[in-house]
């Protein structure tokens, strides 16, 4: 093994240990956690009664032992100023894990910030601003003033169109409801910027805009769906490494036939067998390893299509299913419009699609069967439809995603159990922001608009476009240029003179320069360009909300202190508002200091409460003190009521009531990921009265949207769309494909958390992935003369980057898989600028050149090349 930590006993918390609520802040799966916290000098005994888990600890655990911790959950950490011990361990009892954890989660104490043990020491402790030729620490005061005034001179010459905003919009970690609203009241209420993008895109929209414009929000089943289903259709998601505990926790059990016994209990009126998996992706991911290990390889159709052609695949599954008769006539019929138009729009045969996709004619009525064809004795079948990367980031993402969105409705599997048609998401979901309607659509495309030199104030919150943009490369260039121009003024004066500091720095943007503020948790490549960077605290540090792919809400209580000075981005952004306050009443511009009023928060939960509470639907309900009591299972948004208090407003249990399904679609298109509004619109405080705030009364949720059959469109219905194929959408990606030799597919790794940010700083990842990795076929590697871990360059027309190359014998020729944003090597630097017209981008469909650059390199000659296929254990 490569890796050790010289670890052969753990600290036992004692029975008193304090204990808080935490949900895993990396991804969507939102697993439940508890963090125990306790003295340094006590300790906890093996009995039973002596320590804080009530495990007996005496003799060998079991695999499931909830009496188990690895050295990776414990660290020593800062609790109101002093060292605590603390373990942060799975919950058994949280209904979306059942005690897994996953190599990320799992590892949440040892990416914590520790000064007594070392880990992530890069954190950032105090403001740094560019001063004497380097980054340099200072007072939130002077750095947030600074950033003030410097924002105020550019909206004064520019108008707010020169203020550039990039903001994450999701929950967990740098994120989450107080995150998002803090920052979205200071740039939609308080400003009206409407040049702004998001975290993993280059514009300000929906990544989804298709499914919801036929009224159907994204995330609208719940994970039992997946124990419930008869056939799970998967497009473009690696469910095992990306969605970790929920395909571990409940697709598994399905697949094996163990949730037999809830299928049977549940739908007692129809015939069950474990499930068959349809797996629609290009590469032969470790999922479909999995699922054929645990299915069985006859009830697993792994359909490997050519990159891109999802869509022909959709409608050749939606026609020939719509001509068999395999359709829910009553459901079409009570519940949606536009279906004759759709088959008829849509029509696309077996034949035509096989030569497009590149599968086989009895393959795709394979799978048409197995998504729709009646079960025994005429009853429907149960097919839950998911799709994540590999068709939002893939081929003309907007009627892709609708083709898929039809085969759903047209088989009446959207509302229903072990139905769905979901996004699996990415990072939990927390959005809480007011209108965005101003920004337009198509939105602004920031990343050219920075690229041409426009706008002159950067604000950055949490997000690393120099490893996760698309067309990174020609980003970076002129980023590091324009900013440089102000570093260079900004070196030209002393900054203890902030008029002429400011006046240099003015100067600058109107050369053409342009003046960066970073407000993240540890130093990025982004971040190497600004001018003032901001520590934030982060998930653990503060109390932050957030809810998973099933609509879960849970609150992650703080249980550490955040490093130095750090503060929640929700109050950095009130500092900031505050700040943007005092220097335009300064500049005797009181009426616009009005409009950056009501940011007197002390607390996250002053923020929550000013955002979520107020604004999104059911949010009257919602307290910290009554999540706090719902531990980590919490309720399923949108809130309904209150258990045993009665029927407080007209909101039922379906979560979609004719009064709240009237929002048309081109708002709700225009909005970013907004988990609320799936299932209507914000409608504010109900018209009872708000039900008091002070109890700890356990809130009554919607398990799955859309269950009364009516969906989000003014009449209710659901509309089919006419999607039809137009070969590689994106400009000049058909000539990207033709001119260059291996596909450059991407995305992600079991062991990675996103850009790397934490694991870049923690050995254990560090280790085995010191260089981002492609997959390759040995031929191809050796037509290129290239030993296993040999660094290769990967090159085309829009730019080039750097990786190790690791044979796979799964991999077809020709086609390869690259670990993307990683920080030694950034596939966005190959992806081109091209997007669909509504600015969504297009990193799958990526095709280029490959080259060796050296032999492997030290770090990297001690690992194993072995292949990382799926095997059951014995
Ligand atoms: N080629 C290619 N590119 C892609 C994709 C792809 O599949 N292929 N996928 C895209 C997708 S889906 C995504 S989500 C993006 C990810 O793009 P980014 O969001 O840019 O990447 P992350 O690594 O998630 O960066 C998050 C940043 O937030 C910081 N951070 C973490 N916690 C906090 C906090 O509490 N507060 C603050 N202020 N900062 C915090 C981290 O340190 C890190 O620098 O990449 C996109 N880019
Ligand atoms: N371990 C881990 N888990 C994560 C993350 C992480 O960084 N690490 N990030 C989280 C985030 S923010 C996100 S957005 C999700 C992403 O979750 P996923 O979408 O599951 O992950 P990706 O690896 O980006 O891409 C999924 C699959 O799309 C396939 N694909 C590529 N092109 C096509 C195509 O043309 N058609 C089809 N059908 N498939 C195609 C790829 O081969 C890949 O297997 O993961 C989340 N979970
Ligand atoms: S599956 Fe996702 S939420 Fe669960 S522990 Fe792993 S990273 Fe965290
Ligand atoms: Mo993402």
């Amino acid at each position: 093994m490569a890796y050790k930590r010289n670890i052969d006993r753990l600290p036992i918390p004692p029975r008193d240990a304090r204990v808080n609520n935490v949900t895993c802040h990396f991804c969507i799966v939102g697993c439940g956690y508890k963090a125990y916290t306790w003295p340094m000098n006590r300790q906890g005994g093996p009995a039973p009664g002596e320590n804080a888990y009530g495990e007996d600890l005496r003799g060998q655990q079991g695999a499931d032992s909830a009496g188990w911790v690895a050295p990776s959950m414990y660290n020593v950490v800062k609790q109101d100023g002093r060292d605590v011990q603390i373990v942060i361990k799975p919950d058994h009892d949280c209904v979306v894990n059942s005690g897994l954890g996953s190599i990320r989660g799992a590892r949440m104490a040892e990416v914590s910030y520790s000064a007594v043990t070392g880990t992530q020491q890069a954190r950032l402790t105090d403001p740094l601003v560019w001063r004497y030729g380097t980054m340099s620490p200072t007072s939130w005061e002077d750095s947030l003033s600074l950033v003030a005034e410097v924002t105020r001179r550019v909206v004064e010459e520019q108008g707010e169109d020169g203020l550039i905003v990039s903001a994450y919009d999701h929950g967990g970690a740098g994120g989450g409801y107080e995150n998002t609203w803090a920052t979205g009241k200071l740039y939609f209420e308080s400003m009206k910027v409407k040049n702004i993008r998001i975290h993993n895109r280059p514009a300000y929209n929906s990544e989804v805009h298709g499914t919801r414009d036929m009224g159907v929000g994204e995330l609208n089943n719940c994970y039992e769906d997946a124990e419930l289903a008869d056939t799970i259709f998967v497009a473009g998601a690696n469910s095992l490494e990306t969605q970790t505990n929920y395909f571990l926790n409940h697709w598994v059990p399905n697949l094996r036939g163990t949730s037999l016994d809830k299928k049977k209990q549940e739908l007692p009126n129809e015939p069950h067998a474990a499930a068959r998996v349809i797996v629609v992706d290009p590469r032969r991911t470790v999922t479909i390893a999995a699922c054929e290990a645990e299915a069985g390889k006859d009830n697993v159709l792994h359909l490997q299509i050519n990159s891109g052609t999802d869509l022909a695949l959709f409608n050749a599954l939606f026609t020939e299913i719509a001509s068999r008769g395999w359709v829910d006539r009553s459901f079409i019929d009570a519940s949606t419009s536009g279906f004759d138009a759709a088959v008829a729009g849509n029509k696309t045969s077996v034949e035509d699609a096989a030569r497009i996709t590149g599968l086989s004619v009895a393959d795709i009525r394979k799978a048409a069967s197995w998504i729709a064809e009646p079960k025994q004795g005429g009853a429907r079948r149960r097919t839950m439809f998911a799709y994540e990367k590999g068709i939002i980031w893939g081929n003309d993402n907007y009627r892709t995603n609708q083709a898929m969105v039809n085969v759903a409705l047209a088989t009446g599997n959207i509302g229903r159990p072990g139905g769905g048609c979901v996004r699996l998401g990415g990072h939990q979901e927390g959005y809480a922001r007011p209108s965005d309607a101003h920004v337009g659509r198509p939105a602004a495309y920031v990343d050219q608009l920075l690229i041409q030199g426009k706008g002159g104030i950067h604000h950055v919150w949490g997000c690393d476009h120099f490893k996760t943009t698309l067309n990174a490369g020609e980003f970076k260039r002129t980023y590091q240029r324009r900013t440089n121009m102000v570093k260079e003024a900004m070196d030209s004066v002393p900054a203890g003179d902030r008029p002429a500091q400011v006046e240099a720095i003015i100067k600058a943007i109107r050369a053409g320069g342009l003046f960066t503020v970073n407000v993240d948790i540890v130093p990025t490549q982004i971040g190497s360009c600004a001018h003032v960077v901001l520590p934030a605290a982060t998930s653990g540090e503060m109390n932050l909300t957030s809810m998973n792919g099933e609509r879960r809400m849970r609150l992650t209580e703080r249980y550490m202190d955040p490093p130095g000075r750090a503060m929640p981005d929700c109050l950095i952004a009130a500092q900031l508002a505050q700040a943007l306050e005092r220097t335009w009443r300064a500049a005797g511009k009181a009426d616009i200091a009005d409009r950056f009023r009501g940011y007197d928060w002390q607390t996250e939960e002053d923020a929550f409460n000013d955002g979520y509470r107020k604004h999104e639907k059911g949010g009257e309900f919602v307290t910290y003190a009554r999540l706090r009591a719902m531990g980590t299972n919490g309720f399923q948004e949108p809130a309904t009521g209150l258990a045993g208090t009665g029927p407080v407003t007209a909101g039922t249990t379906t979560g979609a009531t004719p009064g709240m399904v009237v929002q048309g679609p081109a708002i709700e298109g225009a909005r970013g990921k907004e988990p609320v509004q799936q299932a209507g619109p914000n409608t504010g405080p109900s018209a009872a009265a708000a039900p008091p705030s002070g109890g700890t009364e356990p809130i009554i949720g919607t398990k799955r949207l859309y269950a009364d059959g009516k969906f989000n469109r003014p009449d209710g219905r659901a509309t089919f769309a006419v999607a039809e194929w137009r070969g590689l959408q994106a400009e000049g990606k058909q000539a990207e494909k033709d001119k260059h030799r291996f596909l450059i597919n991407n995305g992600r790794a079991n062991h990675v958390w996103q850009s790397a940010y934490l694991d870049q700083h923690n050995d254990f990842v560090r280790d085995r992935f010191p260089y981002p990795y492609i997959e390759m076929n040995p031929a191809d590697m050796q037509e290129l003369r290239l030993s296993p871990g040999d660094l290769v360059e990967v090159f085309n027309g829009n730019g080039a980057t750097q990786a190790v190359a690791w044979p796979e014998a799964q991999v077809r020729r020709n086609e390869t898989f690259m670990l993307f944003a990683y920080p030694t090597g950034v596939q966005g630097n190959v992806v081109s600028k091209a997007t669909n017209e509504l600015i969504i981008p297009n990193y799958k469909q990526t095709w280029g050149d490959i080259r060796k650059i050296s032999d492997a390199p030290a770090a990297v000659r001690h690992l194993s090349w072995k292949t990382q296929e799926y095997r059951p254990a014995g």
